[in-house]
């Protein structure tokens, strides 16, 4: 019988995850953790059994449009994947929503919800991406204030019950551009009380929603952003017609690709002014601030999985007389991973702790500050993080990870929009220095910098702290000094040194309460490799390149 290499085998999702355990018995309450624990038990068993059976069994199954029926009535249906209707039942009946609307556990709500996105993400080829729009559209809607709208739509999207489950699209981007939103071309014509759009959305993930948030220049206004204004669309009429809706076609993506994107006009679409006519994107941001933090335990959740598939073959293959998990420069590279993922994963859960303090009225205006800036920084570090762990996972199978019915090279190809979506990384860099713009984000940030320092006794992690604080205390000296161009071309290592010199502190916290309430050391293994992976992005590099610029000048 000719040799067959081991398929990797995934066990109970939640059990088997020893950093959300840890972390979950650290941030919650323990008779919250009691009750609740059953629901990671049951979607941890789904996702590592049924839905990854499903998954690869699906994974040639993709959303087909039918533009016309056969007798020459446009109909524009999308047909999605069996995973993905499966998962919009399970996503309703596991209140993926509704647990951060229904606030059980007050502030802790949003943890509880984001350890289960943290489970369902990687096992429901990315209805997460629904989901996360939704989330984001009642958030909005709730910062609107919009009392009709709150009362039609929000029991919809916060439902646990399938048939009541609306998801919601977020119509943003257009030809002219994905990230300068100012430049949006649909305008919005008044209709007696209503409005109607017209124009084209480029990008519209998940098309089968049924209802979308999105931008339109009201007739008369200026350009750029102030001059949009923010419209709530229902997608269908009383007749399940799309109303006023052409899907034109969905796109052909390099992953993602059970995701129904299409590119739609909209031609005198039926929409309701949300919050006034004009400051659109101002009050989109609610649901741009609610789909990043989505996004950032969604590449954190992408790591995790390709590290359980990769350490199960690791113990499992034999090569050069030993298991993979016997060799030492192996190991060496699984354990670089997993700090990635460790600290990925507390700076992730710190955005999500400070979005659930910030909707139950725990947070003062510089603790508002804090979640503002580090919204984006745990979206652009994590994103990233997400593209190169997975890439180095597909090496750790050798040519296996590249074959595509092994159902790893589309964990890649799908991480690869973390970093793209919901800001690209300079996009997201430029936004941290706007968020640093109220004053009180970057003090705020280093009381809970000096807060988790002490928080460290252990004499390795102590050393891992102060190369964190050194990180720190060079940003500052940075952006003290730099302006103009300089501040701009040094953004992304700026925002990439705040946030991963910020994971690793919170990845020491963690690893010292777990070597006094676990007797682990397995946490201060991975923050000791975090710091060698490196935090500090700016180093001298920014200093010579605002040195060149300066020497530099027009000739
Ligand atoms: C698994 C997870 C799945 C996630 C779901 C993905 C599916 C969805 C797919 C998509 O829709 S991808 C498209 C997402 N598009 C973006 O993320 C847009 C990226 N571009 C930016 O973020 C730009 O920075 C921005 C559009 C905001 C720039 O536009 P402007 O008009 O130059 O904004 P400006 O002047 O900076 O800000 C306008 C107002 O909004 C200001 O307030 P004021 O009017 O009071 O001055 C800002 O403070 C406020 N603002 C902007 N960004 C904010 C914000 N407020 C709070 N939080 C923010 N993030």
């Amino acid at each position: 019988m000719a040799f067959n290499q081991p398929a990797p085998q995934l066990g109970n999702q939640y059990t088997t995850d020893r950093v959300l355990r840890s972390y979950l018995a650290r941030a919650l309450p323990a008779q919250m953790l009691k009750e609740i624990e059953r629901e990671f038990i049951e979607l941890g068993e789904l996702a590592g059994d049924e839905l990854y059976r499903l998954q690869l069994g699906d994974r040639l199954n993709e959303p087909v449009h039918t533009p016309w029926d056969a007798w020459g009535n446009r109909i524009d249906h999308i047909e999605v994947s069996p995973l993905w209707k499966r998962a919009e039942r399970l996503a309703a009946e596991s209140g993926l929503i509704a647990t951060a609307y229904e606030r059980r556990h007050g502030r802790h709500s949003r943890i509880h919800q984001f350890a289960l996105v943290h489970l369902f993400t990687p096992a429901t080829d990315v209805y997460s991406c629904p989901l996360a729009m939704t989330d984001g559209a009642a958030r909005a809607l709730i910062a609107s204030g919009n009392k009709a709208l709150i009362d039609r739509a929000v029991p919809h999207l916060t439902s646990r019950d399938p048939a009541q489950f609306w998801t919601s699209g977020q119509w943003m981007t257009e030809s002219t551009g994905g990230s300068d939103v100012g430049l949006t071309e649909t305008t919005a014509k008044r209709d007696g009380e209503c409005w109607r759009l017209y124009g084209r959305k480029w990008f519209t993930s998940a098309a089968t929603s049924q209802m979308a948030l999105t931008l339109a220049r009201p007739e008369g206004n200026p350009g750029g952003g102030k001059g949009l204004a923010l419209f709530y669309v229902e997608s269908r009429n009383a007749g399940g017609q799309l109303d006023h809706i052409l899907v034109h076609r969905l796109k052909d993506k390099l992953g993602t690709r059970k995701v129904p994107t299409a590119e739609l006009t909209l031609d005198g679409t039926p929409a309701t002014a949300v919050a006034g006519e004009a400051d659109g994107v101002r009050n989109i941001a609610p649901m741009l601030n609610v789909t990043r933090t989505w996004n950032s335990v969604s590449a954190v959740s992408y790591m995790r999985r390709g590290l359980a598939l990769a350490r199960d073959y690791a113990a499992k293959r034999i090569a050069f007389g030993a298991p993979l998990a016997e060799k030492p420069l192996h190991v060496d590279t699984l354990a670089g991973l997993q700090a990635e993922y460790e600290a990925g994963f507390h700076l992730a859960f710190f955005a999500v702790e400070l979005l659930g303090r910030d909707e139950t009225d725990g947070l003062d205006a510089a603790g508002r500050d804090l979640l503002r800036l580090l919204t984006p920084i745990a979206k652009l570090v994590t994103g990233k993080q997400s593209v190169a762990v997975l890439s180095e996972i597909l090496e750790s199978f050798g040519g296996a990870g590249y074959i595509e019915d092994t159902g790893l090279p589309l964990l890649l190809r799908d991480a690869q929009v973390f970093p793209i979506w919901e800001g690209t990384t300079n996009v997201l860099s430029l936004d941290v220095l706007r968020a640093l713009q109220s004053g009180s984000a970057l003090s705020a940030l280093q009381i809970e910098i000096e807060t988790l320092a002490s928080s460290v006794r252990d004499l390795h992690l102590l050393e891992c702290a102060k190369a964190a604080q050194a990180a720190m205390q060079h940003t500052q000296q940075w952006i003290a000094k730099a302006s103009g161009d300089v501040i701009e071309a040094g953004a992304r290592r700026f925002a990439m040194t705040l946030g991963r010199a910020f994971a690793l502190l919170l990845l020491c916290r963690q690893a010292q309460w777990s070597l006094d309430h676990e007797k682990d050391p397995r946490a201060l293994a991975a923050a000791a490799r975090f710091a060698q992976n490196g935090v500090d992005m700016i180093a001298a590099e920014d200093l010579v390149f605002s040195n060149s610029l300066a020497n530099d000048g027009p000739a």
